[in-house]
């Protein structure tokens, strides 16, 4: 990939690092870590290994007050990640499959209920479980050269990883049900039309315009944004009015906050807000 991701190696933590067999961690900016996933010859599939790692990662990212946006990818130039590991999945039982796509969601929900924003950066195949992961993060940037898909069915499987609940809620269980019951795959043109694609880049301008908003994300207010992305969640798990009640109740707690009255002090000062995250 380019320069900006190789400026350094994140300093979270040493042991973790040397842990991490499947995933590399890098600073692209002041306060924004690269996560990637790292198994190029089997384009980035997702096996158990990869899985328990992930958690590690989001887990130690979650708390290291220098990070404030996480950026997910793939390595190598080919995939973002091609799905979850049909090698390893061919040789499970019934009850060896159910834990893992219990692995797989739990995995993805803590992707998605990571407290700082998560945004997928995706350079090519994102495919099955890769898109599911893609779907679990709060934001996609995508290459026009990206290729998008649930192509399960076509190996008699389904998605497993919450596929069929985050995409349903994302652009809707019409196009849920077309991309899931065809397995075709969709280009990136077409995602970012319907709304599974957030940015939409042309390939040499991936890394910079995923840093780009991620540095605009950065410098917004930290809790406001957690509080904001509890809200969406829960609107989307339960009724209108059970998600207004719970925006009611995160807007009076962000009046508790020193963020709030720097935010809107410095607007009033007609300077930059300093956000300190409490
Ligand atoms: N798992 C394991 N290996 C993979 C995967 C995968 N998902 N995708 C690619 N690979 C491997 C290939 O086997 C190949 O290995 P080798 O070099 O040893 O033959 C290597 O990666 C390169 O792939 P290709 O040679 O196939 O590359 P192409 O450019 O020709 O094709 C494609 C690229 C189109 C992406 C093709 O590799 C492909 O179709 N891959 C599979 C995509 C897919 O079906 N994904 C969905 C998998 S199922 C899933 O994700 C379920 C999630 C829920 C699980 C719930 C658990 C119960």
């Amino acid at each position: 990939m380019d320069e900006l991701q190789t400026e350094a190696e994140l300093e979270i933590s040493e042991e973790d690092l040397v842990e991490f067999e499947h995933l590399e961690l890098h600073e692209m900016a002041p306060g924004i870590a690269n996560l990637m996933i790292q198994r190029p010859k089997v384009l980035n599939a997702l096996n158990s290994e990869v899985l328990d790692e992930l958690a590690l990662a989001m887990e130690a990212l979650a708390a290291d007050p220098e990070i404030k946006v996480i950026v997910l990818s793939g390595g190598g130039e080919k995939a973002f990640v091609a799905g979850a590991d049909i090698a390893e999945m061919a040789e499970f039982e019934a009850l060896e499959a159910r834990d893992f796509s219990r692995l797989g969601q739990a995995t993805l929900n803590m992707v998605e209920d990571c407290p700082k924003p998560v945004i997928a950066m995706i350079q090519g195949f994102a495919l099955g479980g890769g898109l599911e992961l893609a779907l679990a993060c709060h934001l996609r940037v995508a290459s026009t050269k990206a290729r998008l898909g649930l192509p399960e069915v076509g190996l008699g499987l389904l998605p497993g990883f919450g596929g069929t609940q985050r995409l349903s809620r994302l652009a809707g269980p019409g196009l849920a049900r077309e991309w899931i019951l065809t397995g075709d795959h969709f280009s990136a043109e077409e995602a970012h039309r319907v709304g599974v694609v957030n940015r939409l880049v042309e390939p040499e301008k991936l890394t910079e315009a995923t840093v780009a908003l991620a540095k605009t994300l950065a410098s917004r207010g930290p809790v406001a944004m957690q509080l904001a992305l509890e809200c969406i969640r829960r609107g989307q798990e339960g009724s209108q009015s059970e998600g207004e009640a719970s925006e009611a109740d995160a807007f009076g707690m962000v009046f508790t906050t020193r963020d709030m009255r720097e935010g809107t002090k410095a607007f009033m000062e007609k300077r930059k807000a300093d956000f300190q995250g409490r």
